[in-house]
Protein backbone atom coordinates (compact mmCIF):
# COMPACT_ATOMS: atom_id res chain seq x y z
CA UNK A 1 0.00 0.00 0.00
CA UNK A 2 1.39 3.37 -0.95
CA UNK A 3 1.64 6.38 1.81
CA UNK A 4 -0.87 8.32 -0.23
CA UNK A 5 -3.33 5.34 0.14
CA UNK A 6 -2.50 4.61 4.04
CA UNK A 7 -3.44 8.63 4.74
CA UNK A 8 -6.79 8.04 2.82
CA UNK A 9 -7.35 4.49 5.07
CA UNK A 10 -6.03 6.42 8.29
CA UNK A 11 -8.48 9.64 7.84
CA UNK A 12 -11.19 7.06 6.19
CA UNK A 13 -11.30 5.03 9.90
CA UNK A 14 -10.78 8.09 11.48
CA UNK A 15 -7.30 7.48 13.01
CA UNK A 16 -6.22 11.04 14.04
CA UNK A 17 -2.95 10.41 15.91
CA UNK A 18 -1.34 9.06 13.21
CA UNK A 19 -2.72 11.30 10.32
CA UNK A 20 -0.06 13.86 10.61
CA UNK A 21 2.48 11.43 10.87
CA UNK A 22 1.86 9.89 7.70
CA UNK A 23 1.15 13.14 5.90
CA UNK A 24 4.68 14.43 6.86
CA UNK A 25 6.23 11.00 5.57
CA UNK A 26 4.88 11.51 2.32
CA UNK A 27 6.47 14.70 1.91
CA UNK A 28 9.36 13.38 2.62
CA UNK A 29 9.34 10.89 0.28
CA UNK A 30 8.38 13.29 -2.27
CA UNK A 31 4.61 13.54 -2.38
CA UNK A 32 3.26 16.86 -3.44
CA UNK A 33 1.13 18.88 -0.55
CA UNK A 34 -2.07 19.45 -3.55
CA UNK A 35 -1.53 15.38 -4.52
CA UNK A 36 -2.03 14.53 -0.48
CA UNK A 37 -4.92 17.36 -0.33
CA UNK A 38 -6.64 16.05 -3.13
CA UNK A 39 -6.49 12.14 -1.36
CA UNK A 40 -7.84 13.19 1.87
CA UNK A 41 -10.85 15.25 0.06
CA UNK A 42 -11.64 11.88 -1.67
CA UNK A 43 -11.35 10.14 1.83
CA UNK A 44 -14.18 12.62 2.96
CA UNK A 45 -15.71 11.69 -0.24
CA UNK A 46 -15.60 7.60 0.61
CA UNK A 47 -17.22 8.27 3.99
CA UNK A 48 -19.62 10.37 2.78
CA UNK A 49 -21.28 7.68 0.60
CA UNK A 50 -20.54 5.19 3.49
CA UNK A 51 -22.51 7.28 5.83
CA UNK A 52 -25.21 7.71 3.02
CA UNK A 53 -25.43 3.96 2.49
CA UNK A 54 -25.66 3.20 6.50
CA UNK A 55 -22.85 2.00 7.04
CA UNK A 56 -21.06 4.19 9.53
CA UNK A 57 -23.14 7.69 11.21
CA UNK A 58 -22.28 10.89 12.34
CA UNK A 59 -19.96 10.45 15.11
CA UNK A 60 -17.79 8.69 12.74
CA UNK A 61 -17.75 11.41 10.53
CA UNK A 62 -16.86 13.76 12.92
CA UNK A 63 -13.89 11.44 13.71
CA UNK A 64 -12.79 11.36 10.08
CA UNK A 65 -13.49 15.07 9.76
CA UNK A 66 -10.70 15.59 12.73
CA UNK A 67 -8.26 13.20 11.35
CA UNK A 68 -8.40 15.40 7.87
CA UNK A 69 -7.92 18.29 9.74
CA UNK A 70 -4.86 16.74 11.23
CA UNK A 71 -3.34 16.39 8.04
CA UNK A 72 -4.24 19.85 6.35
CA UNK A 73 -2.96 21.10 9.12
CA UNK A 74 0.47 20.01 8.34
CA UNK A 75 0.04 20.99 4.56
CA UNK A 76 -0.71 24.57 5.34
CA UNK A 77 2.12 26.22 5.32
CA UNK A 78 3.40 23.86 1.94
CA UNK A 79 -0.47 25.14 0.26
CA UNK A 80 -0.15 28.68 1.31
CA UNK A 81 1.47 31.16 -1.12
CA UNK A 82 3.66 34.01 -0.73
CA UNK A 83 0.96 36.91 -0.32
CA UNK A 84 3.19 40.15 -1.11
CA UNK A 85 0.18 42.05 -1.64
CA UNK A 86 -2.27 42.94 0.48
CA UNK A 87 -5.76 42.58 -1.80
CA UNK A 88 -8.40 44.14 1.37
CA UNK A 89 -10.79 41.93 3.77
CA UNK A 90 -12.42 39.32 2.59
CA UNK A 91 -15.16 38.01 5.42
CA UNK A 92 -16.06 34.40 5.73
CA UNK A 93 -18.10 31.62 7.31
CA UNK A 94 -20.11 28.62 7.23
CA UNK A 95 -24.13 29.43 6.77
CA UNK A 96 -26.67 29.29 9.38
CA UNK A 97 -27.74 26.08 10.52
CA UNK A 98 -24.27 24.17 9.14
CA UNK A 99 -21.89 22.84 10.95
CA UNK A 100 -18.95 21.92 8.27
CA UNK A 101 -15.76 23.57 8.24
CA UNK A 102 -13.29 21.89 6.25
CA UNK A 103 -14.37 23.01 2.72
CA UNK A 104 -14.17 26.56 4.36
CA UNK A 105 -11.36 26.05 6.10
CA UNK A 106 -9.05 25.32 3.17
CA UNK A 107 -10.78 28.21 1.08
CA UNK A 108 -9.83 30.95 3.74
CA UNK A 109 -6.33 29.59 4.37
CA UNK A 110 -5.94 29.74 0.42
CA UNK A 111 -7.81 33.28 0.14
CA UNK A 112 -5.16 34.34 3.19
CA UNK A 113 -2.31 33.09 1.22
CA UNK A 114 -3.16 35.22 -2.06
CA UNK A 115 -2.92 38.32 -0.21
CA UNK A 116 -6.87 38.59 1.67
CA UNK A 117 -6.66 39.54 5.58
CA UNK A 118 -9.14 36.91 6.26
CA UNK A 119 -11.65 37.76 9.22
CA UNK A 120 -13.33 33.89 9.68
CA UNK A 121 -17.34 33.36 11.38
CA UNK A 122 -16.76 29.55 11.95
CA UNK A 123 -19.97 27.91 11.73
CA UNK A 124 -23.45 28.60 11.95
CA UNK A 125 -23.03 32.08 11.05
CA UNK A 126 -26.83 33.90 10.56
CA UNK A 127 -27.23 36.46 7.44
CA UNK A 128 -26.62 39.33 10.01
CA UNK A 129 -23.55 38.16 11.36
CA UNK A 130 -22.07 38.54 8.35
CA UNK A 131 -23.41 41.41 7.41
CA UNK A 132 -22.19 43.50 10.78
CA UNK A 133 -18.78 41.97 10.09
CA UNK A 134 -18.68 43.10 6.66
CA UNK A 135 -19.57 46.51 7.80
CA UNK A 136 -17.56 47.10 10.79
CA UNK A 137 -14.39 45.70 8.96
CA UNK A 138 -14.67 47.11 5.43
CA UNK A 139 -14.90 43.78 3.53
CA UNK A 140 -14.18 43.68 -0.37
CA UNK A 141 -15.52 40.34 -0.27
CA UNK A 142 -17.89 38.00 1.87
CA UNK A 143 -17.24 34.46 0.92
CA UNK A 144 -19.89 31.81 2.20
CA UNK A 145 -20.00 28.25 2.42
CA UNK A 146 -23.10 25.54 2.38
CA UNK A 147 -22.72 21.91 2.52
CA UNK A 148 -26.34 21.17 3.01
CA UNK A 149 -29.38 20.85 0.60
CA UNK A 150 -31.68 21.91 3.52
CA UNK A 151 -28.77 25.28 4.29
CA UNK A 152 -28.88 26.34 0.75
CA UNK A 153 -32.26 29.03 1.86
CA UNK A 154 -29.61 30.23 4.53
CA UNK A 155 -27.01 30.52 1.62
CA UNK A 156 -29.70 32.68 -0.34
CA UNK A 157 -30.80 34.70 3.04
CA UNK A 158 -27.07 35.84 3.23
CA UNK A 159 -26.36 36.21 -0.20
CA UNK A 160 -29.48 39.01 -0.29
CA UNK A 161 -28.89 40.25 2.89
CA UNK A 162 -24.91 41.38 1.34
CA UNK A 163 -25.95 42.49 -2.03
CA UNK A 164 -28.54 44.48 -0.17
CA UNK A 165 -25.90 46.08 1.77
CA UNK A 166 -23.50 46.33 -0.87
CA UNK A 167 -21.19 44.01 -0.74
CA UNK A 168 -19.49 41.73 -2.89
CA UNK A 169 -19.97 38.33 -2.69
CA UNK A 170 -18.44 34.88 -3.42
CA UNK A 171 -20.16 31.26 -2.41
CA UNK A 172 -19.26 27.79 -2.90
CA UNK A 173 -19.98 24.48 -0.85
CA UNK A 174 -20.41 20.99 -2.38
CA UNK A 175 -24.67 21.42 -3.70
CA UNK A 176 -23.86 24.97 -5.35
CA UNK A 177 -24.08 25.46 -8.30
CA UNK A 178 -23.13 28.44 -10.45
CA UNK A 179 -27.10 28.01 -11.59
CA UNK A 180 -27.91 28.39 -7.50
CA UNK A 181 -25.55 31.28 -7.49
CA UNK A 182 -26.62 33.79 -10.44
CA UNK A 183 -29.83 32.92 -8.37
CA UNK A 184 -29.42 34.31 -5.27
CA UNK A 185 -27.38 37.22 -7.00
CA UNK A 186 -24.01 36.35 -5.46
CA UNK A 187 -21.08 37.58 -7.30
CA UNK A 188 -19.43 34.97 -7.72
CA UNK A 189 -19.30 30.70 -7.54
CA UNK A 190 -16.32 28.66 -7.14
CA UNK A 191 -16.40 24.24 -7.11
CA UNK A 192 -13.22 24.52 -5.02
CA UNK A 193 -10.97 26.28 -2.89
CA UNK A 194 -7.89 26.89 -5.66
CA UNK A 195 -10.76 28.24 -8.25
CA UNK A 196 -12.32 30.60 -4.90
CA UNK A 197 -8.78 32.20 -5.31
CA UNK A 198 -9.15 33.29 -8.93
CA UNK A 199 -12.72 34.08 -8.76
CA UNK A 200 -12.22 36.48 -5.71
CA UNK A 201 -9.50 37.71 -7.16
CA UNK A 202 -11.21 38.74 -10.62
CA UNK A 203 -14.23 39.98 -8.47
CA UNK A 204 -12.20 42.83 -6.24
CA UNK A 205 -10.20 43.86 -9.37
CA UNK A 206 -13.64 44.78 -11.58
CO1 LIG B 1 -22.01 15.85 6.96
N1 LIG B 1 -23.00 15.67 5.31
N2 LIG B 1 -23.69 16.02 7.96
N3 LIG B 1 -20.89 15.96 8.51
N4 LIG B 1 -20.58 15.41 5.83
C1 LIG B 1 -22.24 15.64 4.07
C2 LIG B 1 -22.07 17.03 3.49
C3 LIG B 1 -23.12 14.68 3.17
C4 LIG B 1 -22.95 14.90 1.66
C5 LIG B 1 -22.85 13.21 3.55
C6 LIG B 1 -23.72 12.23 2.80
O1 LIG B 1 -24.86 12.03 3.16
N5 LIG B 1 -23.20 11.62 1.74
C7 LIG B 1 -24.56 15.00 3.70
C8 LIG B 1 -25.28 16.16 3.01
C9 LIG B 1 -26.40 15.68 2.12
C10 LIG B 1 -27.07 16.84 1.50
O2 LIG B 1 -27.43 17.78 2.12
N6 LIG B 1 -27.23 16.72 0.21
C11 LIG B 1 -24.27 15.31 5.16
C12 LIG B 1 -25.24 15.25 6.20
C13 LIG B 1 -26.60 14.71 5.81
C14 LIG B 1 -24.95 15.64 7.51
C15 LIG B 1 -25.92 15.67 8.71
C16 LIG B 1 -27.32 16.20 8.41
C17 LIG B 1 -25.97 14.24 9.28
C18 LIG B 1 -26.97 14.05 10.42
O3 LIG B 1 -26.87 14.66 11.45
N7 LIG B 1 -27.91 13.16 10.19
C19 LIG B 1 -25.16 16.56 9.72
C20 LIG B 1 -25.52 18.04 9.59
C21 LIG B 1 -24.91 18.86 10.68
C22 LIG B 1 -25.05 20.32 10.37
O4 LIG B 1 -24.23 20.86 9.64
N8 LIG B 1 -26.08 20.95 10.91
C23 LIG B 1 -23.75 16.34 9.28
C24 LIG B 1 -22.66 16.45 10.14
C25 LIG B 1 -21.34 16.25 9.78
C26 LIG B 1 -20.20 16.26 10.78
C27 LIG B 1 -20.32 17.38 11.82
C28 LIG B 1 -20.20 14.92 11.51
C29 LIG B 1 -18.95 16.33 9.83
C30 LIG B 1 -18.41 17.77 9.61
C31 LIG B 1 -17.27 18.12 10.51
C32 LIG B 1 -16.56 19.36 10.07
O5 LIG B 1 -16.71 19.88 8.97
N9 LIG B 1 -15.77 19.88 10.98
C33 LIG B 1 -19.54 15.88 8.50
C34 LIG B 1 -18.75 15.46 7.41
C35 LIG B 1 -17.28 15.27 7.67
C36 LIG B 1 -19.29 15.23 6.11
C37 LIG B 1 -18.58 14.72 4.84
C38 LIG B 1 -18.35 13.21 5.04
C39 LIG B 1 -17.28 15.38 4.50
C40 LIG B 1 -17.35 16.91 4.34
C41 LIG B 1 -15.98 17.42 4.03
O6 LIG B 1 -15.31 17.95 4.90
N10 LIG B 1 -15.50 17.21 2.79
C42 LIG B 1 -19.66 15.05 3.73
C43 LIG B 1 -19.59 14.10 2.56
C44 LIG B 1 -18.83 14.67 1.38
O7 LIG B 1 -18.40 15.81 1.36
N11 LIG B 1 -18.74 13.91 0.34
C45 LIG B 1 -20.89 15.23 4.53
C46 LIG B 1 -14.15 17.61 2.38
C47 LIG B 1 -14.15 19.10 2.01
C48 LIG B 1 -12.76 19.52 1.57
O8 LIG B 1 -15.03 19.26 0.94
O9 LIG B 1 -16.54 20.82 2.25
O10 LIG B 1 -17.18 19.99 -0.06
P1 LIG B 1 -16.14 20.42 0.90
O11 LIG B 1 -15.35 21.66 0.30
C49 LIG B 1 -14.93 21.67 -1.05
C50 LIG B 1 -15.91 22.34 -2.01
O12 LIG B 1 -17.26 22.13 -1.67
C51 LIG B 1 -15.48 23.78 -2.03
O13 LIG B 1 -14.07 23.74 -1.76
C52 LIG B 1 -13.70 22.54 -1.07
C53 LIG B 1 -12.63 21.79 -1.85
O14 LIG B 1 -11.58 22.55 -2.25
N12 LIG B 1 -16.06 24.76 -1.13
C54 LIG B 1 -16.12 26.07 -1.50
C55 LIG B 1 -16.54 24.64 0.12
N13 LIG B 1 -16.94 25.83 0.58
C56 LIG B 1 -16.68 26.73 -0.39
C57 LIG B 1 -16.86 28.12 -0.44
C58 LIG B 1 -16.49 28.79 -1.60
C59 LIG B 1 -15.95 28.13 -2.68
C60 LIG B 1 -15.75 26.76 -2.64
O15 LIG B 1 -16.61 30.12 -1.74
C61 LIG B 1 -17.03 30.88 -0.63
Amino acid sequence: MSKIQEIQEMVAKGKTKVVAGLVQEALDGGAQPKEILDAMIESMGIVGDKFSAGEIFVPEMLISAKAMSKGVDVLKPLLAGDASTSLGTCVIGTVAGDLHDIGKNLVSMMLESAGFTMIDLGVDVPAAKFVETAKENNAVIVAASGLLTTTMPALKETSLALKDAGFTVIVGGAPVTQAYADEIKADGYAPDAGSAVTKAKELVKK
